[in-house]
């Protein structure tokens, strides 16, 4: 290499402007793509990099952990449709980045882990080297796709590549793998401009066939008791208009999976949300738009499907999803815009209403429960249990439709789902496929950088614990982010006490009283400590309405919770148990 260098060494002022270098090129490579923020963390061999990326108009924003990088990435790509991309060091950087690489592929959102790596000739012959990893073969079981790019002449098609892969067909994470090397690369110029690739239509759009599409819709016409389901594919795809006209053409109820919630109102009259256990068992034709049939969704059998033979729909980009939990009797593949579309072309001007007896038995059981649900979201106890807290909270969504919701914890994440209305697309974000914890700071943080709304996160005290340091990047960007802490003492309830009878608490119990509002304060932020339904409310209202860094400390009745929030079932508990 140095050989190569000395040989172009440039002579005079002109030559060395008409040299470039991995740098720049890899800078010059985002641009050319439109790539207007990079979510990171400095460190060798890549602080150079972020201090030249800010310097040419990109928006470096570093955290304080690469995970949360990671996880602004992944949304940022949910939010926006191209790649987040999240730039960490070599080894440890890159591993705490590849969690979020993993989840945005297993929640198919488009995000780019960057790495800076060490040098390839010493990690392969493990001579210890600096941060001494071989990241690439580590990447590739965990994301769609991982390149590394030697050669500064290929870093255009590197980048170009991990574009495609992380945008095109089911979207997901691709890691792009670059070593320190390969930064101070030189090359001339102009060869380097021309080596820049810009990516033309990296998601093209997949049409369906017309005799899938006829399929979908006899089945669909066929129902007595249809149902659609709207996934976050659904919500991703940005296809609203077409959607809500799809739902609502149909007549069909519908039910939006957590991160799909607002995709068409919840309050809207054909929403099935507050009447989910009915319609699941009870539906004979069921549409999934963009919502796999997990085990979020139960697989597609066993009680929750109740005993009532069922015909599933499906619209997927990704072929290989149908029939992966049970039969899919028409398989509709493509991207939800296009397949939408057709579907809504094909229905032509008279489809028939959806069964009167079915629109009826789902509008009651749903009425029944909002009104069994009402009074509970009305008590002004303090401490507060859940419904208190989210009855003020759903307050201000409903007059703040525009602000982004991040949600996550067990009761503090399933009890928000079902009590938080949402009225507008891509305004819920949350734990998703995985029901991870620690997406919370990366993903408010990313929802206020790119659409500037205002940003409520509602964090289990254990959940925000995953990100929390990020509260001093909230306050370092003075983002209009509002953090409510649903402070209950310790994961699902503060009340377990240690079997052992040691002076160690539970493995499920923290600090009592903790007060998180004060960590906020450290960092210049405004802290509230909210101990009533009004007092929390106040408070929230004031941090929308300010914009400021805050952080509300609600303080909940420890044993209000849980154990696993909604979905005890998952979790095993021993039958020997001694007492
Ligand atoms: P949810 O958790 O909301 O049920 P999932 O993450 O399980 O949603 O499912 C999302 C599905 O949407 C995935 O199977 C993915 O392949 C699909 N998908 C994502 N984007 C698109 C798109 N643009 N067009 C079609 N399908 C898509
Ligand atoms: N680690 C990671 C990365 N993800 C997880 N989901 C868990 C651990 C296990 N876990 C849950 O599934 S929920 C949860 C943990 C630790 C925290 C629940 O406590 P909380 O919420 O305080 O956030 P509530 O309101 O007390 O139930
Ligand atoms: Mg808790």
């Amino acid at each position: 290499m140095s050989a190569t260098l000395q040989s172009i060494e440039p002579k005079t002022a002109d030559a060395e402007q008409a040299l470039t270098d991995g740098f720049h090129l890899v800078i010059d490579a985002l641009k050319l793509n439109d790539v207007k923020t990079i979510y990171g963390v400095p460190g060798i061999p890549i602080t150079d990099f972020g201090r030249m990326a800010q310097a040419a108009g990109i928006r470096v924003i570093s955290f304080r952990h690469e995970q949360n990088a990671g996880n602004a990435a992944a949304i940022a790509g949910f939010l926006t449709r191209k790649p987040g991309i999240c730039l960490t060091v070599s080894a440890p950087g890159f591993l705490n980045g590849l969690t979020a690489l993993a989840n945005a592929t297993t929640n198919c959102f488009p995000m780019i882990l960057i790495s800076g790596s060490s040098e390839r000739e010493i990690v392969d012959l493990q001579q210890g080297d600096y941060e001494e990893m071989d990241q690439l073969a580590i990447a590739k079981p965990l994301c769609k796709a991982a390149f590394r790019v030697l050669h500064a002449a290929d870093i255009g098609i590197g980048l170009a590549r991990a574009i495609r892969a992380a945008v095109s067909g089911r979207p997901g994470g691709v890691y792009l793998d670059l070593p320190a090397k390969l930064f101070g690369q030189v090359m001339n110029a102009e060869a380097g401009a021309k080596s820049l690739v810009k990516v033309i239509d990296a998601a093209p759009a997949q049409i369906p066939a017309p005799a899938a599409v006829k399929r979908a819709l006899d089945v669909l016409k066929s129902a007595k008791r249809p149902l659609i389901i709207l996934g976050k594919g659904a919500a991703y795809a940005q296809a609203d208009d077409d959607i809500r006209a799809f739902v609502e053409k149909s007549g069909v109820p519908f039910l939006p999976m957590s991160m799909a919630k607002g995709l068409l109102p919840d309050l809207h009259p054909q929403c099935a949300g507050a009447a989910r256990s009915t319609v699941l068992k009870e539906a004979d034709v069921v549409m999934l738009i963009g919502a796999r049939l997990n085990w979020l969704l139960s697989h597609g059998k066993g009680k929750t499907w109740g005993d009532a033979p069922k015909k599933f729909i499906q619209i997927d980009i990704e072929p290989k999803e149908m029939d992966s939990n049970v039969e899919i009797v028409a398989p509709v593949v493509g991207d939800i815009g296009s397949c939408v579309a057709a579907l809504l072309s094909a229905m032509g001007g008279n489809w028939p209403a959806a069964p009167a007896d079915w629109m009826k038995t789902v509008s009651t059981k749903r009425d029944e429960n909002i009104a069994k649900m009402a009074p509970r979201l009305m008590n002004n106890k303090s401490p507060m249990d859940y419904h208190g807290a989210l009855g003020a909270l759903r307050t201000i969504i409903k007059e703040r439709p525009d602000a982004i919701l991040v949600n996550e914890g067990a009761n503090t994440l399933d009890l928000a789902r079902g009590v938080i209305d949402m009225y507008q697309p891509r305004k819920r974000l949350d734990v998703g496929t995985w029901g991870v914890m620690g997406i919370g700071m990366g993903f408010a943080i990313a929802a206020a950088i790119e659409t500037g709304k205002p940003v409520l996160a509602v964090e289990g005290d254990s959940a925000f614990g995953f990100s929390g340091m990020e509260v001093e990047t909230i306050c370092r960007y003075d983002l209009p982010v509002c953090v409510v802490i649903f402070n209950n003492n310790g994961i699902y309830r503060g009340t377990d006490v240690n079997p052992s009878g040691s002076s160690d608490v539970a493995t499920t119990v923290f600090v009592k009283d903790s007060r998180y509002d004060k960590m906020m304060e450290a960092f210049g932020g405004v802290g509230v400590n909210a101990t009533t339904p009004d007092e929390l409310k106040r408070a929230v209202n004031e941090a929308m309405d300010s914009g400021k860094p805050t952080l509300i400390n609600a303080v909940i009745d420890p044993a209000a919770g849980s154990e696993s929030g909604r979905i005890g079932n998952l979790n095993p508990q021993s039958v020997l148990k001694k007492k």
